[in-house]
């Protein structure tokens, strides 16, 4: 079925990460999210994709255009970010008087689930959650879809809103939809008259992630990180160990004395060790340097990052060329237990996690035995001088 893929988006929840990389290149286990939105969707049944970009958009149009994908993919570019059903309409032109499938390129969804939704015809993906509060809950009666309702106080059940839908080919002719109270153009609107319309069914996921927040990147490789196989290309020391599925990436060198706990993966030119512990589910990008005593234990650390000497890093997500100097301490464990909380667009939020550390922009600089306290977010470029605490962001 043909296929729209929304990934215009700025990211503006995922700042600092963000900054210099749009949301939907973010990496998820050595690959961008948004490439793995499509793997998945190609997977379960799309015959042609439409990625609607806008943020950056020739950085993703590079990214889809360089890989050799076996059914059509093209891009269209959404000038502004006015909303879901906006980004839609800008691929009307490209899609056939068809039903279509529009996803979210910045989730990942199940892909046996999402065959099933491929299959329907007229359908929402949806995902049971405890607290569904804060989501798009559905009103389903018998499996069927009778509306959604945004955030609300007394929600009409557990089931919540995936992104992924199954629309009717009619719902091309009902995208001018108005501008909703937060002054955009809602692809909810447009479900609520399919909704009215047809018989929209219920598609329960079975696991699906909306990766808008630096902890859910983190979330997301570990989901992903746990489906991989070990496979070591790289050049590993006889004297190094490697404890269940680690990836080592061609072109990757792992020295004496380190061990690493999968799931992980050392991605292609990256050094570690010697003398390391890396644990999972750990992901170290394309030429990271892990060096000497240095612990990590489920992190995420992008391209050109190192982590040189004697240094400490947990539950945490480093952009690109970020450097912590020798002896960096990262804590993320709150001594009363309770889930750390990140600031994103100035309100403290709840990660939902008992451990996270911290969240560094591209380029963060630290000075030798620094220590940074949990749910810290260091902005791209940000430095921390030597022997410094952090107790706020910066
Ligand atoms: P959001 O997550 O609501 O928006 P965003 O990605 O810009 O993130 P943030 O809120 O942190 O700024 O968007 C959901 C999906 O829809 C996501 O994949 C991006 C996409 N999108 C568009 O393609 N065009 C748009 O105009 C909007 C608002 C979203």
């Amino acid at each position: 079925m043909q296929t729209v893929v929304l990934a215009a988006g700025e990211g503006t929840r995922m700042r600092p990460l963000t900054a210099n990389t749009p949301k939907p290149m973010l990496p998820v286990a050595g690959k961008p999210l948004v490439v793995r939105c499509l793997e998945d969707a190609i997977a379960a049944g799309a015959s042609r994709v439409v990625v609607v970009v806008g943020y950056e958009a020739d950085v993703v149009r590079t990214a889809l255009d360089e890989r050799d994908w076996p059914v059509p993919v093209v891009t269209v570019t959404q000038a502004e970010q006015r909303g879901t059903a906006d980004a839609v309409r800008t691929a009307r032109s490209e899609l056939g008087e068809d039903p279509f499938v529009v996803l979210n390129g910045d989730a990942l969804y199940d892909r046996e689930s999402l065959a099933t939704l491929y299959e329907s015809d007229a359908a929402v993906g949806s995902y049971r959650v405890e607290k569904p509060s804060s989501y798009g809950v559905l009103r389903v009666v018998d499996g069927r879809v009778e509306g959604v309702v945004e955030k609300p106080a007394d929600p009409p059940s557990n089931l919540v809103n995936t992104g992924g839908y199954v629309f009717p080919a009619e719902a091309l002719a009902w995208l001018d939809v108005d501008e909703s109270e937060r002054g955009e153009l809602e692809l909810t609107d447009v479900l609520q008259r399919a909704c009215e319309t047809a018989d929209v069914r219920s598609v329960p996921f079975d696991r699906w992630l909306d990766v808008g927040r630096p902890w859910e990147l983190l979330a997301a490789n570990e989901w992903k990180l746990a489906e991989l196989d070990r496979e070591v290309a790289g050049d590993v020391s006889d004297d190094a160990e490697l404890r269940g599925d680690v990836v080592v990436e061609a072109g990757a060198t792992v020295e004496p004395g380190v061990v690493i706990e999968g799931p992980a993966l050392v991605g292609a030119g990256s050094h570690v060790g010697p003398n390391a512990y890396v644990r999972g589910a750990t992901y170290l990008g394309p030429d990271v340097r892990v060096g000497h005593g240095v612990e990590i234990k489920n992190s995420v650390v992008m391209a050109d990052s190192a982590v040189p000497h004697l240094t400490y890093l947990g539950d945490s997500v480093l952009g690109e060329d970020v450097n912590l100097g020798a002896g960096t301490t990262v804590a993320n464990l709150r001594h009363d237990g309770e889930p750390v909380e990140l600031t994103v667009k100035g309100e403290r939020v709840s990660t939902g996690r008992r451990k996270f550390g911290i969240v560094c922009g591209d380029g963060v600089r630290t000075g030798i035995n620094c220590t940074i306290n949990v749910g810290i977010v260091l902005s791209s470029g940000a430095t921390v001088a030597p022997g410094e605490t952090v107790l706020r962001d910066r």
